[in-house]
């Protein structure tokens, strides 16, 4: 059997850089070629990276000539908050990279990941436990290039038999890389300033319910749906992911149990707009049957997790 080459696109981002750490433990170092249009850090950088720009189909050629991917993971994205500060230049990073990206694996055998979001859903979508195939009316320039993507995948995988997979994830939780320009962002950002500063101001209002999820259990998620038979993915959009639900408060009160001067203030803004076309929470149905999911950590562990490391982090990032 040929072995493994994969590209991970984003690869310094919140989820690219612990997917990329994963991959590397199991397909060896050099099995994983990390690429963003920024230089990888700390542990990342123990390993191949190409600079890269996803816009461009030529220098992905070009690399895939050199490499000979078997697999891609195209994380390469603006966010729901970023997405929205230039519409047409998210639109085009967003589209034009994936269908690069699957029109290489058209053309070779290379298996393709590619991940959507909560952010498909609008406010006409049913809110709690929100279905997999439901109404899906995005407000987001993000989440309408998700669900044209999610439609894309599908095209590829019905008319050239592109092997490609999709998640929605929900807003993702972690202490290895900051999250950047999302609106679930907040579940991030409250950890650092809560072991820093013991206060946070949080843009979104204290009762906004979002689906969230623990970084170790997207990682798992991923990788789970990547090793699956072929025939047990019947999904080619995106299958739905469901992980904890909370608020801010629920979140802020979680922290008090380990951080008991630790206080909070709601400062909502612009994001907040986008956080009320949300789902407060998902119903993974399909992933459970397809392909076996179950998410691990709840909102305590998650939180303990967190600032256990998130403080070890801090500690050592001062020295
Ligand atoms: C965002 O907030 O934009 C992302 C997402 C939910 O896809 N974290």
């Amino acid at each position: 059997m040929k072995p493994e080459s994969i590209l991970i696109t984003g690869a310094c981002g919140q989820i690219g850089t612990e997917l990329a750490l994963s991959l590397r433990q199991r397909y060896g170092k050099n099995a994983v070629v990390v690429s963003d249009v920024r230089e990888p850090q700390g542990e990342l950088a123990d390993g191949p990276f190409e600079m890269f720009n996803v816009t461009s189909e030529k220098d992905l050629e070009r690399l895939h000539k050199q490499y000979g991917f078997t697999q891609i993971y195209h994380l390469a994205a603006l966010l729901s908050a970023t997405g929205e500060k230039n519409p047409l230049f998210t639109w085009k990073l967003n589209m034009d990279s994936l269908l690069h990206v699957l029109e290489l694996a058209r053309q070779y055998p290379i298996k393709v990941y590619w991940p959507s979001s909560i952010a498909v859903f609008g406010p006409e979508t049913p809110a709690n436990h929100t279905p997999q195939h439901t109404v899906i009316t995005p407000r987001t320039v993000y989440g309408i290039s998700k669900l044209s993507g999610e439609h894309w995948c599908k095209y590829y995988y019905d008319r050239y038999n592109v092997d490609v997979r999709s998640i929605r994830y929900p807003g993702l939780i972690s202490y290895k890389t900051p999250a950047g320009g999302g609106t679930t962002d907040y579940a991030v950002d409250i950890f650092y300033q809560a072991i820093d500063k013991g206060y946070y101001e949080c843009f979104l209002t204290e009762n906004t319910f979002l689906p969230m999820m623990y970084m170790p259990d997207a990682i798992r998620a991923t990788l789970e749906l990547m090793d699956s038979p072929k025939e047990n993915i019947k999904n080619r959009w995106s299958y739905n992911l469901a992980g904890i639900s909370f608020s801010p408060a629920q979140l802020a009160a979680e922290i008090k149990k380990l951080i008991p001067d630790f206080s909070i203030a709601y400062k909502p803004d612009f994001r907040q707009k986008i956080a009320d076309t949300w789902p407060n929470s998902i119903d993974d149905y399909e992933a459970q049957q397809d392909w076996g999911w179950k998410n691990a950590y709840d909102l305590s562990e998650m939180t303990n997790d967190m600032i256990k490391n998130l403080k070890i982090k801090l500690k050592s990032s001062a020295q």
